[in-house]
């Protein structure tokens, strides 16, 4: 039952905390996910445990050696089906919440984390033979290893399984509105500011609007704000924007996005 997920590393200390708390945690005392998690040296075959080696060609830094990798994902996965491999890495496709939405629909994940200047490029290739492996990036930085990017999508992937969340519909309509709720008012947008008690704080009010119980204002406030935010904070996803309404395009005028004829539908 649920989501099994797997995860190779050179430090599996590093995962113990994190999955054991939270939202995750709870999910997986409730088997809604069960994990594993695996030290990569255990299928190193020398005494010292090696799992790298200076990179042919040359250049600074090491490798994984593809001889390890291999040997542990082969028992791990056995055969390899129904498992899918996810090695994260800065050079893979970008990790999206559409990606969050289809593992979470999977029954296995296998999470590869390299270190170093990464794993021996024949393992991916030997592994697709077997089973759908994806290379992903969680964004356009260089980390130390693929261990915190794992954890990333993990977090990304658990809070959306069903039985995860106390309110399960929290997930559906927050920032990076596409997740989960296709249909809702904000999609493609970020979320705009929230707010909760006191009134007034250190001299600053909460906005009129959403102490007036007029929900069709408050909703046209919201949308406001979200869509004065994504043209501050990612201009780029204002061109994908469908079905902008006369007060929409106003809105992105005035944040300096004026929005051509073709998108206005109305
Ligand atoms: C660094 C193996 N997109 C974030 C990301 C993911 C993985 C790595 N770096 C950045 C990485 C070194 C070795 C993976």
């Amino acid at each position: 039952m649920g989501l099994r997920i797997d995860v190779v590393t050179i430090f599996p200390d590093y995962f113990g905390s994190p999955l054991g708390v939270s939202l995750i945690g709870k999910a997986a005392a409730r088997d809604d996910i069960r994990f594993g998690v695996h030290d990569l040296r255990r299928w190193a075959t020398d005494v010292h445990h090696t799992v790298d080696d200076v990179p042919f060609g040359g250049g600074p830094g090491m490798v994984m050696k593809p001889d390890v990798w291999g040997d542990a994902l082969d028992e791990i996965t056995g055969d390899g089906s129904g498992a899918r491999l996810i090695v994260p890495t800065p050079s893979g496709m970008p990790f999206s919440q559409d990606m969050a939405a289809r593992y979470a629909a999977e029954r296995w994940l296998v999470f590869a984390c390299g270190r170093y200047e990464g794993i021996d490029g024949r393992v991916v290739e030997a592994m697709r033979a077997r089973m759908p492996v994806d290379e992903v990036s969680i964004g356009d930085y260089v980390l130390a290893g693929g261990e915190a990017a794992a954890l990333v999508m993990i977090e990304a992937v658990g809070r959306l399984l069903p039985g995860v969340l106390g309110n399960a519909s929290s997930a559906g309509d927050d920032s990076f509105g596409g997740d989960g709720n296709p249909e809702g008012a904000m999609r493609g947008l970020l979320e705009g500011p929230v707010y909760t008690r006191p009134r007034a704080w250190r001299d600053h009010e909460v906005p009129e609007v959403l102490l007036s119980g007029n929900h069709a204002a408050i909703a046209r406030w919201r949308r406001d704000m979200a869509l004065r935010r994504t043209a501050a904070h990612r201009p780029d996803l204002i061109p994908a924007l469908r079905d902008l309404d006369r007060r929409d395009r106003q809105v992105l005028a005035e944040a300096g996005f004026p929005v051509n004829g073709e998108d206005m539908a109305h």
